[in-house]
């Protein structure tokens, strides 16, 4: 059991905004794969980077639709786990919490949480290249595309154009409310929770320098040193499926 230092569980009980910004590392316990693990199946070959950009898309639509396709199926088949639960109550305890991820998956919202703001974009909201309708998925769950590891891009409805996935890719502008939002959100908080993030990524991993700049309280949950280490307040070694729920249940024991 982590015994959590009493200065951040004043704070987390004292707070009236709470910002919890998310990574990768968030689902990874929900046996997602985060972008450091090796890819599998047909895509081990490729670096997770390499396939999430316009370029990729564009020199072979099949093979990059087929690799979201194959997340979106792995999330499909995924639970929430303890560190999405856990975020998701924080809410019931504080009088606001902004959650901003990186994540493209929708297991915050699966484990209750709401008004989500999702940086890079969602697995389930892809759209035309063309017109930029949204794509709404006929079936329910994705094809198996682990066999093939290709799939043709569906065609919009409306114009015909090439349906693409709703995520930012590498080289592509982060969504401009989403961003303003994190941003404000990050200068106000009065603690910040960092979980499971390499904070490689910018500009999204510059939200936890905001915060810091601003005054916030910052926590960083992650079982591997990260580029943050130095500057955030309280770092804890160890998976966020489980230090969550101890975090929370000794900030506001349920007993
Ligand atoms: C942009 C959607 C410019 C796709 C993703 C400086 C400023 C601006 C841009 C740049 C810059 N420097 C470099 C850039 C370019 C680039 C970039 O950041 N490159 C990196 C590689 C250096 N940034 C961009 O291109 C961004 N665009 O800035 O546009 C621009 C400006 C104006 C006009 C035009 C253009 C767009 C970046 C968005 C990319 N898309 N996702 C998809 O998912 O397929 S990012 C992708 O990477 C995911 O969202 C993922 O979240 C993220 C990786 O970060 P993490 O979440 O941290 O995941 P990671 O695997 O790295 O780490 C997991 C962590 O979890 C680890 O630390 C691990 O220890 C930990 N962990 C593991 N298990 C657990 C755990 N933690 C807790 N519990 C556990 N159980
Ligand atoms: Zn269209």
């Amino acid at each position: 059991m982590t015994e959590f230092d009493e200065q951040l569980l004043e704070g987390m009980r004292k707070g009236r905004h709470i910002v919890v910004f998310t990574g990768a590392g968030a689902s990874a316990e929900s046996g997602i794969p985060t972008f450091r693990d090796r890819q599998s199946g047909l895509w081990q070959k490729f670096d997770a980077a390499e396939l999430a950009t316009p370029g990729a898309f564009r020199a072979d639509p099949s093979l990059v639709w087929g690799w979201y396709e194959s997340r979106r199926r792995a999330v499909r088949c995924a639970q929430p786990n303890g560190a999405h639960e856990a975020i998701a109550q924080m809410a019931r305890h504080v009088p606001r919490l902004t959650l901003i991820t990186q994540n493209v998956d929708d297991l915050h919202e699966r484990a209750g949480s709401r008004d989500v703001l999702h940086l890079h974009g969602e697995l389930a909201h892809p759209y035309c290249e063309g017109c930029r309708r949204r794509h709404d998925f006929q079936e329910q769950t994705p094809p198996d595309a682990c066999q093939t590891g290709r799939i043709e891009p569906p065609r919009c409805a409306t114009c015909g154009g090439r349906i693409r996935p709703g995520v930012v890719w590498f080289g592509e502008s982060l969504p401009g409310a989403v961003w303003q939002a994190s941003c404000e959100a990050a200068r106000q908080a009065h603690v910040f929770l960092c979980i499971g993030t390499s904070s490689v990524v910018q500009p999204a991993a510059s939200l936890t320098g905001l915060a810091i700049e601003a005054g916030a309280m910052t926590v960083q949950i992650n079982p591997n040193p990260t580029s943050m280490d130095g500057d955030v307040r309280f770092t804890y070694r160890g998976p966020a499926g489980m230090l969550l729920p101890q975090l929370i249940e000794q900030a506001w024991p349920s007993n």
